[in-house]
């Protein structure tokens, strides 16, 4: 057990500060190979469509804002919360390092995604672990948090609501970034989506029969197959089959309103269901949301309290 507080890394994927950052974001997402022309214009259009920028880091920033309250609430001066994130600084390295030359040299990683696969969460971890270690640091993973009642709960609400402004005849489809499929054998990601979307749709009173589903979205591309069925192709398929009069996109796999939601969702998404001729909304995002925050931290508090606990002899 190490004197003084314990860190806390909340990590998230991170995104551009500003339009000119997208290439350097880019290159870093494809682990140092820059951008084709093309590519980068695709994802620059995806930004300009945004207003240039997502609003992911004023976001992210907010939700370790409310899990460092949260934790300061729960147990004043235990924790030192910084932020690490996959491809933007602050980098998760940056976070060890931050962490280390304070002398702080146990530190819970949490990552803002409920569902753990070892190619997203398990590498956040990894690369914190890693960087602790180096410094002479230990890390504790809280490694998902999809079964968390407050933020299922939470979702459950947030699909309720939407419904309510919806035709009777809505599907709701449940979505998540989608993986290679080399990735995902022996991967624990599929099935927690699968269970979560399950007790959502039970708790927000889904006919289990057509009320709701799954579906991937957001897929690379790249040649390789990712997961599917991806959510634009299901909602062509719902339009086919005559029985839905509307859509509702619950994407279960995200946190907040980033470009994922804001351009994938509510642009390209919404396109299609209007060429289709169905009604469409999704899901509002968990973003800082008080209560939900307040239970990451006991999650966070909990391995905080595993990591100081004496090893057995
Ligand atoms: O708003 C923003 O600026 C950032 C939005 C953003 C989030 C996000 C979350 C996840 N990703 C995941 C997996 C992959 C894999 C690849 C990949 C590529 C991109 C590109 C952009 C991008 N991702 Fe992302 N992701 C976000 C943005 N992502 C931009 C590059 C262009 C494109 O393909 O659209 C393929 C590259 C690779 O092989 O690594 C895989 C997963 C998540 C959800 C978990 C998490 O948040 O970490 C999984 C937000």
């Amino acid at each position: 057990m190490t004197e003084g507080p314990v860190g806390v890394a909340v990590m998230a994927y991170g995104t551009p500060a500003t339009p000119d950052d997208v290439e350097a974001y880019y290159t870093h997402i494809r682990r140092g190979r820059p951008p084709t022309p093309e590519q980068l214009a695709d994802l620059r259009s995806r930004y300009d469509a945004l207003g240039g920028t997502s609003s992911m880091a004023a976001r992210t920033a907010a939700q370790v804002d409310a899990i460092s309250a949260a934790l300061e609430a729960r147990a004043p001066g235990r924790c030192r919360v910084v932020l690490g994130q996959k491809h933007a600084v602050p980098f998760v390295e940056d976070a060890a390092a931050t962490l280390l030359a304070e002398g702080v040299t146990d530190v819970v990683g949490i990552v803002l995604a409920p569902h753990y696969s070892g190619f997203s969460v398990g590498e956040y971890q990894r690369r914190l672990a890693d960087a602790m270690a180096e410094g002479g640091g230990r890390a504790a993973a809280v490694d998902r948090w999809s079964d968390l009642p407050e933020w299922q709960a939470f979702t459950a609400r947030a699909v309720g609501d939407a419904l309510a402004d919806l035709p009777a005849a809505t599907k709701v489809l449940f979505t998540a970034h989608s993986l290679p499929e080399r990735v995902l054998v022996g991967d624990p990601y599929p099935g927690e989506l699968a269970r979560s979307a399950r007790a959502i749709a039970r708790q927000a009173g889904l006919a289990t029969w057509a009320g709701w589903g799954l579906a991937w979205q957001s897929a690379g591309r790249t040649p390789e197959p990712w997961r599917g069925p991806d959510v634009l192709e299901v909602i062509r398929d719902l339009a086919d089959t005559g029985r839905s009069e509307g859509v509702l996109v619950c994407p279960q796999g995200f946190v907040t309103d980033h470009l994922e939601v804001g351009y994938d969702l509510d642009i390209e998404a919404r396109a299609v269901a209007d060429e289709v001729g169905l009604a469409f909304a999704r899901t509002r995002t968990v973003d800082d949301d008080a209560t939900v925050m307040g239970a990451l931290a006991d999650r966070i508090l909990a391995a905080a309290d595993d990591l100081a606990r004496p090893e057995a002899p």
